[in-house]
């Protein structure tokens, strides 16, 4: 069974939906694989604009393969070189878009953090309960979430393992928004129409401003800003949108 679906719309949004149902979607080598080789090929294929990554309605990802690492020895994993799956989707310079449905545990509520935007289900799990089965976040849990909640929400999560809703996470800064459980994949993809319409030079230079700036002293982050946004006032599409608006009509984009 194919355990990452994907889909390419005429749109330019691109879906993978990870598939893996016997096993609640957990990350095993072949999900991460063939999650890593799309968001690769997504990367380096003009006619994708945004990625939206989902699971089912009952499942988003479950966390990491318990069966496949209870027994790991520390060289196992390192020799396993997960970093460089995970590395293809935090480094896919196009927006990506999690579609949060049911669970979004440990590896899976990493994975969903490796997104742009969140969409949650007011009544999706998320958590980060890897402490309760002797380990503790190792795909960034402990530092995207502290960065996204605060330090005090953060530890409360990581040290109990307890979970919490989609609605939650969006009251606490962790879900871009929550939205009813049956209304999460269309959302989602449509706010990546929205963004797949947008002038492609400057989404790229959005995320990659604030992503860097995010971790830069605020006035190497501002002069990053100032430089990217001086820089698309050399794209066509700069033109293009500031005449379209003084001409009343609306812009046609094309990526240059
Ligand atoms: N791994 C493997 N199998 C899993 C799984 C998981 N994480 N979650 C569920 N399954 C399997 C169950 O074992 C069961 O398999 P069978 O018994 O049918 O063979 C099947 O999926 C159905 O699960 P349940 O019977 O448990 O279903 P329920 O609806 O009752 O419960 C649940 C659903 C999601 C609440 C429950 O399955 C659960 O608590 N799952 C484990 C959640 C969890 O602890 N997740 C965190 C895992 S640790 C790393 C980076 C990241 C990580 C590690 C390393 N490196 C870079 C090295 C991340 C670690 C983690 O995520």
């Amino acid at each position: 069974m194919t355990a990452v679906l994907h889909e390419l719309s005429g749109d330019g949004v691109l879906l993978l939906r990870i598939n893996r149902p016997e096993a609640k979607n957990a990350l095993n080598q072949d999900v991460r694989q063939q999650l890593a080789m799309h968001f690769l090929d997504a990367t380096g294929n003009s006619a994708v604009k945004v990625i939206v990554m989902t699971g089912s309605q009952e499942v988003f990802v479950a966390g990491a393969d318990i069966k496949a690492m209870a027994a790991a020895s520390p060289i196992e994993l390192l020799l396993r070189q997960n970093q460089t799956y995970w590395d293809a989707i935090a480094h896919c310079p196009k927006p990506v878009i999690a579609a949060v449905n049911g669970y979004a545990l440990g590896g899976g509520c990493e994975l969903a953090m490796h997104a742009d935007i969140i969409i949650a289900g007011e009544n999706a799990t998320f958590g980060q309960p890897e402490v309760r089965v002797g380990i503790m976040p190792g795909a960034g849990g402990t530092q995207r979430l502290a960065r996204a909640v605060g330090k005090f929400k953060a530890m409360l999560i990581c040290m109990t393992g307890q979970t919490f809703t989609g609605r939650e996470a969006a009251e606490m800064g962790l879900a871009s928004k929550a939205v009813p459980d049956a209304e999460v994949l269309e959302t989602a993809l449509q706010t990546a129409r929205t963004i797949a319409a947008m002038p492609p030079i400057a989404i790229r230079q959005i995320k990659e401003v604030m992503l860097a700036g995010a971790d830069a002293p605020l006035e190497t982050a501002l002069m990053l800003e100032r430089k990217a946004f001086q820089m698309l006032f050399d794209s066509e599409d700069q033109k293009e949108g500031m005449q379209a608006f003084l001409e009343k009509r609306k812009p046609v984009y094309r990526g240059v």
